[in-house]
């Protein structure tokens, strides 16, 4: 009989504060099988980073030696902030003695991790940016964890990693954290995509939103307009476009995964495109652009590199770069008609003045 004084918690709460990660991913397997119970293990444990790296970005401020450079260059040829060798060191150590990961692969570190108590059982291999937009760490802006999982094809003996230089669609599942007021996981094992929030009173990420879509079109492109006369003409035309025509506003806040989570959520595009002298533009495909690729297309959005499906992109090697379109439907086909119908009048232009 319940006591009138007290007050009724409504199930739907208290389940809904019971649907944890680990929880929820074994829900998307049909039984609990050892894969189910593996990748749960994984998600859990890339949670528990995720814990760790908020909290040591909450603190950063007030500890000595967390902020700022350490002067060392990493093997993108970018300066390493300190955060980011915290965040990399963070992701190795949760995977240690888990029976999980066998390789990881990070923006941090020139060649892949091994694990090597791992290896024999664990057959996967995580694909990490620990710290993206790191430029924001010191000044207390959102940056994010972007994370890619696949399968370890083959023995990889001569620890080479040649099975990583494999399109997007081999990923099995790909997700990011986003360090923000709250710190928001969301995550796709390619059936739907959904988001947790930190609830620091539990140290859970408790169930906020189930199967994300993109609207069809969005208000919002989100592209470093500094960049302008170091693109091709016909993303300048379509940044010129979007000056002149109503109903567009522009958001960028200099971290891939803020912006990207933006547009997830709200619709819109956002780009990085290739300059006239790299084409191949700044971000990196396996750890960067490859996993949110995964996810938009499970959140009925689209990716691109402006000439083909991001997903379908083969790279060359592990720190390969791709230019990226990525959001609604609608708006990435936009920029993309811009890039044909440019392409095709140079090519006949072309093909007048060598007739
Ligand atoms: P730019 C951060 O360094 C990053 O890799 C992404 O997070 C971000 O979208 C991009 O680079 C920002 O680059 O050239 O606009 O400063």
């Amino acid at each position: 009989m319940n006591n009138p004084d007290q007050p009724v918690i409504p199930e739907h709460t208290l389940d809904r504060d019971c649907t944890t990660l680990s929880r929820h991913v074994l829900q998307q397997f049909p039984s609990f099988s050892a894969e189910a119970q593996d990748i749960s293990a994984i998600m859990n444990r890339i949670a528990l980073a995720a814990k760790l790296i908020s909290r040591r970005l909450s603190r950063a401020g007030l500890m000595a030696g967390t902020l700022g450079f350490t002067g060392e260059t990493n093997v993108q040829g970018e300066s390493v902030k300190k955060m980011d060798v915290y965040a990399n060191e963070v992701f190795i150590s949760v995977f240690k003695q888990s029976g999980l990961v066998c390789r990881l692969a990070s923006e941090e570190m020139e060649k892949p991790y091994y694990i090597p108590e791992n290896c024999p059982i664990g057959r996967y291999t995580l694909l990490y940016d620990p710290i993206d937009g790191s430029s924001n760490v010191d000044i207390n802006l959102n940056v994010g964890s972007i994370f890619s999982l696949r399968q370890q094809e083959g023995n990889d003996l001569n620890a080479e990693a040649r099975d990583l230089l494999q399109d997007g669609h081999k990923q099995i599942g790909a997700g990011y954290v986003l360090y923000g007021p709250s710190t928001v996981l969301v995550y796709s094992l390619g059936q739907g995509v959904h988001s947790f929030i930190l609830d620091p009173s539990l140290g859970e990420f408790i169930l906020a939103e189930e199967n994300i879509t993109l609207p069809a079109h969005g208000p919002v492109y989100s592209v470093n307009e500094g960049n302008y006369w170091q693109w091709s003409e016909s993303i300048r035309e379509y940044i010129r476009y979007v000056h002149r025509h109503e109903g567009y506003t522009a958001r960028y806040s200099g971290a891939l995964v803020g912006d990207f989570h933006r547009i997830l959520l709200q619709g819109g595009v956002f780009l990085y495109p290739g300059t006239v002298k790299k084409p191949e533009g700044k971000l990196r495909l396996l750890y960067e652009s490859a996993p949110l690729a995964f996810l938009v297309e499970q959140a009925k959005g689209r990716a691109s590199t402006g000439f083909q499906d991001l997903l379908d992109i083969v790279p060359d090697k592990l720190h390969a770069r791709s230019p990226l379109i990525i959001g609604s439907t609608e708006d990435v086909q936009l920029v993309e008609s811009f890039i044909q119908d440019w392409t095709r009048r140079v090519s006949e232009q072309t093909a007048v003045t060598s007739s």
